[in-house]
């Protein structure tokens, strides 16, 4: 496979649901969908939406959602409220982990956005209508096939993913949230028409699995990449892993599609995550997927610096339209969010990374022994 440095892709379309940014999830809760918004809001003050399709995702239906969720889970997402979860407790607790995954008002129509969003992305991809596509409301990759997990309700990335397949033999997906991809990775670990790749922190983290000896089974055996980090990485190292790992992915593989999970909770700064990312680091591994030249949907997922998930998304859209933008923010709805500096950019802090050459290094042979089982 060769890779591509300038702008190849035809044609870039964006899901942007203008209400998505209302739903919340409690005020104590560190998920904030409010974020997309912002992000939204910074895309448009630069110009960015003028340069691609913006659509307004329709709504995933409950037949769409049981394509992997199971009819029981879907029905009671349907009819839960915050009053009907404290009146049935003991029901809730089957679906929903406390805290984590509270029955706000709404969720069921948020899931259904994030999740139309993801599907409707897919078929995008599959009819040939646009090479990339954004949806930055998706990206939810711990939800499980019969209950909710990580403040994920509805899998719209294994639902995007499913799309895909009627269309592409093999799938990779790749996933840079600070967690691992657990829900994506559990539901393909048994075929190898899925290749998952979950870059995350690993070691008394939530949720505990993405062991790099984790490598799939059955058909799917060796189709699962786990790339298990620990705290404090930087651009640079993680840059060295990234295209270490994602090279040789593409080149065995040979993906007719990508999904790419881009949580911003791997930055700098982020209140879950512990990496130490710039945005531009970040962004560099978006920019090194374009670069394959093969159909890329970009998802959102976590990220808890509200102000940073904003601008990472919103450069990351430039990015993936091949556009420059000052980095001098321009004046938008949440402008306030953005002081003193008033910039498009995260830096990376002083903390200490605790990953050494050789430990990454070594996670590179590993991953390269176990590729070398993957049919050619
Ligand atoms: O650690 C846990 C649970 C609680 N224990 C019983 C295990 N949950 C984490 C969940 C993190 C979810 C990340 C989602 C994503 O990958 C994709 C959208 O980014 C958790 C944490 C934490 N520090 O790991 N929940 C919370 N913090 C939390 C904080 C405030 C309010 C509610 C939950
Ligand atoms: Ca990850
Ligand atoms: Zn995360």
């Amino acid at each position: 496979l060769r890779q591509k440095n300038t702008s190849f892709f035809a044609d870039l379309s964006i899901w942007i649901a203008e209400d998505v940014g209302n739903y919340n999830y409690g005020y104590d809760h560190c998920m904030k969908p409010f974020r997309i918004r912002m992000a939204h809001s910074i895309i448009t003050s630069y110009g960015l939406d003028k340069k691609m399709a913006v659509i307004r995702p329709p709504r995933a239906s409950a037949q769409d959602m049981t394509r992997f969720h199971t009819d029981d889970y879907i029905t009671y997402l349907q009819r839960v409220s915050p009053e009907l979860a404290e009146q049935m407790p003991t029901y809730n607790e089957r679906f929903l982990p406390p805290m984590d995954c509270p029955p706000f008002d709404g969720v069921y129509e948020f899931c259904s956005i994030s999740a139309g969003g993801s599907i409707a992305g897919a078929q995008r991809i599959n009819h040939g209508d646009s090479d990339i596509v954004i949806n930055w409301a998706g990206g939810l990759h711990h939800a499980k096939k019969g209950e909710a997990s990580g403040f994920c309700y509805i899998n719209d990335i294994v639902l995007a993913i499913l799309e895909l397949l009627r269309y592409h033999q093999r799938v990779v997906y790749l996933d840079i949230d600070v967690h691992h991809g657990d829900g994506v990775e559990e539901a393909f670990y048994t075929t190898d028409r899925v290749m998952s790749v979950s870059f995350h922190q690993f070691g008394n983290f939530f949720p505990g699995t993405g062991d790099i000896k984790d490598v799939g089974v059955e058909r799917g055996k060796y189709y699962a990449v786990n790339v298990p980090l620990r705290e404090g990485i930087n651009d640079e190292t993680y840059a060295f892993v990234f295209q270490r790992v994602m090279r040789n992915v593409m080149e065995t593989f040979r993906p007719g599609a990508v999904l790419m999970q881009c949580g911003t909770d791997s930055l700098s700064g982020d209140r879950l995550g512990c990496f130490n990312l710039s945005m531009k680091g970040h962004a560099a591994c978006v920019g090194f997927m374009k670069s394959f030249g093969v159909p890329l949907f970009c998802v959102g997922g976590g990220g808890y610096t509200i102000r940073n998930v904003a601008r990472t998304w919103a450069y990351e859209t430039s990015v993936l339209l091949g556009e420059k933008i000052e980095s001098r923010l321009p004046y938008n709805d949440y402008y306030d969010f953005y002081g003193p500096e008033y910039l498009l950019d995260v830096p990376a802090s002083n903390m200490v990374n605790m990953n050494t050459r050789e430990q990454l290094e070594r996670i590179c042979i590993d991953i390269n022994e176990h590729l070398r089982h993957v049919s050619h």
